[in-house]
């Protein structure tokens, strides 16, 4: 067989690894709750007997973390936001490698604070980028991954700017915090039209009720859109522990 050419496009990337645990992200501005509701679905989940492990973006593992730290004190700024897209999708790619990817393999569930959408809105609406580049890098990351269900908080920008900053206390904002009401509401708009656009796998959520309300309402929409995952899951579960059983008279 030929070797590709250096050069030549990949028309049809190589799909990531098979896998049979579900992959949830929560999507949404600063402040929206995703946080909070991360933990709450986790709860959720593990009650049911459900292996699931929660983590976030950009970070996840101690490599990407490490990235994470750099990328919001905005010291890769000054390279351009080409080069800070790029360091994003590394991130990415080491989460991917490291954690997401090898968990959903063994059947874990995966409940991640932000993913793809986030580029989106951040680099490619906030930031201006070539949805090309973007596509690219994230076809880069995922090849055909993508996340089964996503959770789209929707908080108007006044109230979780002050919630941002009511959590971050007397700590000096992040460069993502320190933007205005403004830059918060086109954030808000761009993550809206994700979740319109992307409908099969995205829900706009209120995120501005009770926490517990919100927390009520996504474990109802996790219960009806994955509901034959978590069936074929309490399944698995219940013939593992079947097959641990002893058989009576059995030697
Ligand atoms: N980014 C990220 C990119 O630019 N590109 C990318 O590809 C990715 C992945 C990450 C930054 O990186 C950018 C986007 C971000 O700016 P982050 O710290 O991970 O930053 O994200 P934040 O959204 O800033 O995290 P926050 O923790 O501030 O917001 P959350 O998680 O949405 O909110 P949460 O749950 O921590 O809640 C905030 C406060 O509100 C309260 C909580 O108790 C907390 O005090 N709260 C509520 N209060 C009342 N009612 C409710 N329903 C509440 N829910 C939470």
């Amino acid at each position: 067989m030929s070797e590709p050419h250096p050069l030549s496009l990949s028309e049809n990337p190589l799909p990531r690894r098979r896998r049979s645990g579900c992959l949830i992200t929560l999507e949404g501005g600063e402040g929206s709750g995703k946080s909070t509701q991360v933990a709450t679905i986790r709860r959720m989940l593990e009650a049911v007997g459900i292996e699931v492990i929660t983590t976030r973006e950009p970070g996840g593992t101690p490599a990407a973390e490490a990235l994470r730290e750099t990328l919001l004190a905005g010291t890769f700024r000054k390279l351009g936001p080409e080069a800070e897209a790029v360091l994003f999708a590394a991130a990415r790619i080491i989460h991917l490698d490291d954690l997401i990817v090898p968990a959903l393999a063994a059947g874990t569930w995966v409940v991640c604070d932000r993913f793809i959408d986030s580029t989106r809105v951040y680099q490619g609406l906030v930031d201006g980028l070539d949805p090309h580049l973007l596509d690219l890098l994230e076809t880069v990351a995922l090849g055909a991954l993508r996340p089964d269900l996503t959770l789209v908080l929707d908080v108007d920008a006044a109230i979780a700017l002050q919630r941002a900053r009511q959590r971050r206390g007397a700590a000096s904002p992040d460069r993502f915090e320190a933007g205005d009401i403004a830059r918060y509401q086109r954030i808000q708009a761009g993550f809206r039209e994700i979740a319109a656009r992307a409908g099969e796998r995205c829900v706009l959520v209120d995120g501005a009720r009770p926490a517990d309300v919100v927390g009520h309402e996504i474990e109802n929409l996790i219960a009806r859109r994955l509901f034959s995952r978590l069936r074929r899951e309490k399944w698995r579960k219940h013939q593992d522990a079947m097959a641990e059983t002893p058989v009576h008279g059995a030697s």
